[in-house]
């Protein structure tokens, strides 16, 4: 009986083992430049960035700040300029995110301007009356929005997927 105990012991054990085994090469894939754990960082940051960016828009700050410079009606009465300002608090959130995550500064004004460009370009075109107002706020320019992220950051492929590419400062200035 004692040595049936003692077996069902071990093989709790050795499961113990092998899961622990698991997670540590899973962890030690994850902290190496694997072909899977570059695709993973990537991924990882562009959902931060859009979470980011998500949070910046609900930020009721915005509401507050533009009521108080009592710009609300303007803003609210113009497409372009509540698609403008919406790109504003979006690159907002993502920038302090990427601030906080110790991107560099470069990196950061890359995927703002990948971001906003497509906004931008619009608003100017709607206003200059090349494309109908509705346009600035439509689907296709909100697709090339999360493109134009997208492209920033395949650009800069390298920086987004390496191990100690990804953040911090130091790390960046050790491997260079
Ligand atoms: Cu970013």
């Amino acid at each position: 009986m004692i040595t049936d105990v003692s077996v069902i012991v071990g093989r709790e054990a050795s499961l113990r083992g092998r899961a622990g085994a698991a997670v540590g090469s899973a962890r030690a894939i994850l902290r190496s430049n694997a072909p899977a754990a570059q695709v993973a960082r990537f991924v990882s940051h562009y959902g931060q960035m859009s979470i980011a960016m998500v949070l910046g828009m609900y930020l009721p700050v915005w509401g507050i700040l533009l009521s108080a410079l009592g710009l609300s009606h303007r803003v609210s009465g113009s497409p372009e300029a509540s698609a403008l300002v919406m790109t504003a608090e979006m690159v907002f959130g993502m920038a302090a995110w990427m601030c906080i995550r110790r991107h560099t500064w470069r990196h950061t004004v890359e995927m703002s301007a990948g971001m906003s460009a497509s906004t931008v370009v619009a608003a100017a075109a709607s206003l200059a009356g090349l494309l109908p107002h509705t346009a600035v706020n439509s689907g296709p320019v909100q697709i090339l929005m999360w493109g134009g992220m997208l492209a920033a950051m395949l650009v800069r492929w390298r920086h987004y997927t390496q191990y100690g590419h990804h953040s911090h400062g130091a790390n960046q200035k050790a491997a260079a």
